[in-house]
């Protein structure tokens, strides 16, 4: 409940902070590009993100027009940083194009005309063509699970689809490589993410064709 309090705390900050955010919005939308200001870059970074990482990422959204705030991944649900698949569309264009070579501990300003985030329709509350705000904080960055080496990796008996327990070893090895090595309900989290995004059919394996299922998608 007090981490809950602080977030939403946070969230006001940044709130105050947004009649900047709404200038650029404006010269966003007249050229229809996703505008990005870093705010803060690591002095070491070892990895850049790309398209096909996992991203483990905190991100509060703001409507241009007003600065009003219609998303906060610190408040939202369990309050927890959000990991999803760069690029392959888990998140709106928008952020996929925004977020691309971020290091972890980045964080950045990105502003996105409507084309690239809601569109003509919007989507509750955000209304029909709004451009939006997003403050994004990265915590963590890691290869895969998209790439088709990925995939081998963690398919260790080859039969063509992975289970929990392959792609947790293959998350495991990756964490400890980068020097973060984490416990297991940390684990279980991204698992149930990864799988809620990727196993189509529910069968508890997330087979070669739902793996390879955003492969070609395009921005
Ligand atoms: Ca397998
Ligand atoms: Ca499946």
């Amino acid at each position: 409940m007090m981490l809950r309090l602080v977030s939403c705390t946070l969230c006001l900050l940044l709130f105050s902070q947004l009649s900047l955010w709404c200038v650029l919005a404006t010269s966003a939308e007249l050229d229809g590009e996703v505008q990005i200001e870093v705010l803060f870059k690591p002095e070491e970074c070892t990895q850049k993100s790309k398209r096909g990482d996992l991203m483990n990422v905190h991100y509060d959204g703001f409507l241009a027009q007003d600065g009003s705030q219609f998303y906060c991944s610190r408040s939202d649900k369990a309050g927890h940083p959000q990991w999803f698949v760069l690029g392959v569309g888990q998140v709106i264009k928008g952020l996929d194009k925004g977020m691309e070579d971020m290091c972890p501990g980045e964080k950045r300003k990105i502003t996105i005309p409507s084309a690239l985030a809601f569109g003509a329709t919007g989507k509750d509350p955000v209304p029909p063509n709004a451009t939006v705000v997003f403050e994004v904080e990265v915590y963590s960055v890691s290869r895969g699970p998209r790439s088709m080496e990925a995939f081998g990796q963690m398919d260790v008996d080859r039969d063509r689809s992975l289970t929990k327990a392959e792609v947790k070893a293959y998350l495991k090895v990756e964490y400890e490589k980068s020097g973060k090595p984490r416990d297991d309900p940390f684990y279980e989290k991204i698992m149930a993410d990864i799988f809620r995004k990727s196993d189509q059919d529910s069968d508890g394996l997330i087979s070669a064709k739902e793996y390879n299922i955003y492969e070609h998608d395009e921005l």
